[in-house]
């Protein structure tokens, strides 16, 4: 964590590109994702508190407060901690009854479309606004047949769907309506928190998200029916000792998971501090760039500012997306391709829907485009304009680096 050590040198000319046999500009490699940690003190005695008290998992007293803080958080009644957000997902689409079609957009993680897939309910891909990267109101209902039994959104990015369209193409088709707020928590959509959305919204505290709990998720909601539900089927549908009254799996998350999250929640306004102020220095730093697009959180809502995402434009930039990121993890920085190649073009959709892209114009353009850069408290401003230094070099001299690759 000494980022001034960790860059070596400022890349100042084409040749000093490690691409091109230079040494790499950071010694330590920067990811995309690294953990936020907490307090590690505070970890630890919550860990050791678990061990003497000899509850580790099953519904115990840290899973119960932090199912409270997050539906604080949520503003919902409800709060179902999991294991990991794609059982929490499967889960909720299960309890909710859905089946048959269910509409989600393609660029999303693939868990999204795996976790209805799993249980043979068919996701259909639909196209994405360019501005939101989210779900296209007007493309949704196109796909809508007499199949389909539900929505699915996604916050990709922790920036809110058009929820107000989606809700009322739902009521009007008597669709369900879930979200995958796996990168959304602590964000807003006209004041109101998101994870109230919908029949119910899932969080994602995978490690590389900027609240974790190792692995976890969650799922919450308003309807008590559904809450019920989903409670008794991550338990193996257990209502009480030896009593099974529905089908379930194991989805429950572990007291240790729990402490990680409780610890995490009280880092949480500093790690959105540190997000946004990475935030404001990556615009800073490349907004004279051209054809880079960084995108924008509305900063009238909530944001948790956790992922730094670009559009490159290769026809301004002379780069492609894919030589800037090939440039950049050369230099130690792990730029990352999310979500290429957009679900669709993945196994076994890309089999079982080979005309999908036909129908996913904005989708097949910006899988080709985005990349996400390194933030976090792992990273600090002395490394993102480092980062930025080279991202400027690069696109300065984009025509003649193109060349250079190709030949
Ligand atoms: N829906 C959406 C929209 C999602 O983004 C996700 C998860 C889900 C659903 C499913 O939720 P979970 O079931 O995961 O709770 C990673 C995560 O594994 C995945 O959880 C996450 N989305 C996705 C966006 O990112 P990969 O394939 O990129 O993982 P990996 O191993 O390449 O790690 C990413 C980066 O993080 C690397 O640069 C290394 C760094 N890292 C990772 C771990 C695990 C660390 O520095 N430390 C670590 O402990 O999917």
């Amino acid at each position: 964590m000494a980022p001034e050590r960790r860059i070596r040198d400022m890349v100042k000319k084409v040749e000093e590109l490690r691409i091109f046999g230079g040494t790499p500009a950071f010694s330590e490699k920067l990811h995309v994702g690294r953990p936020n940690i907490g307090n590690r003190g505070r970890l630890l005695e919550r860990i050791n508190d678990i061990l003497d008290k000899r509850w580790l998992t099953n519904a115990g007293p840290y899973v119960q407060e932090l199912e409270q803080r997050v539906a604080e958080i949520a503003g919902t009644r409800h709060c179902i901690a999991m294991c990991n957000g794609t059982v929490a997902l499967e889960i909720a689409i299960r309890a909710s009854g859905l089946r048959g079609e269910v509409i989600v957009p393609s660029m999303t993680f693939v868990a999204t479309a795996h976790a209805l897939q799993w249980q043979e309910i068919t996701p259909v891909f639909c196209d994405i606004d360019p501005q939101t990267y989210n779900l296209d109101p007007h493309s949704v209902e196109k796909m809508i047949t007499p199949r389909t039994t539900g929505i699915i959104g996604v916050h990709l990015f922790g920036r809110p769907c058009d929820i107000e369209a989606l809700d009322r193409i739902a009521r009007q088709h008597n669709l369900k309506l879930l979200y995958d707020a796996a990168h959304a928590l602590g964000c807003s959509y006209h004041g109101r928190p998101i994870g109230s959305f919908g029949d119910a919204e899932m969080f994602s505290f995978h490690a590389t998200k900027f609240l974790n709990t190792f692995e976890g998720g969650a799922i919450v909601t308003d309807n008590d029916d559904l809450a019920a539900r989903i409670r008794l089927m991550k338990n193996f549908g257990f209502a009480g000792y030896d009593n099974v009254i529905y089908i379930g799996t194991n989805g429950k998350m572990t007291e240790v998971c729990a402490a990680m999250g409780l610890t995490g929640l009280e880092s949480l306004e500093d790690f959105i501090n540190v997000n946004r102020r990475n935030y404001m220095h990556y615009k800073h730093e490349l907004h004279a760039i051209p054809g880079i697009q960084l995108m924008t959180y509305d900063e009238t809502e909530q944001c948790n500012y956790q992922y730094i995402i670009l559009e490159v434009d290769e026809s301004i930039t002379g780069v492609s997306r894919d030589q800037l990121v090939q440039i950049l993890q050369a230099e130690n920085v792990l730029a990352r391709r999310y979500f290429y190649p957009g679900c669709h073009n993945m196994e076994p959709y890309r089999s079982y829907f080979p005309h999908a892209k036909l129908m996913l114009p904005e989708t097949e353009k910006l899988v080709q485009r985005l990349l996400a850069l390194p933030t976090g408290t792992a990273v600090e401003p002395g490394d993102i304009t480092g980062v930025c230094q080279i991202i400027r070099l690069v696109v300065e001299h984009g025509a003649d680096i193109r060349r250079r690759l190709l030949g």
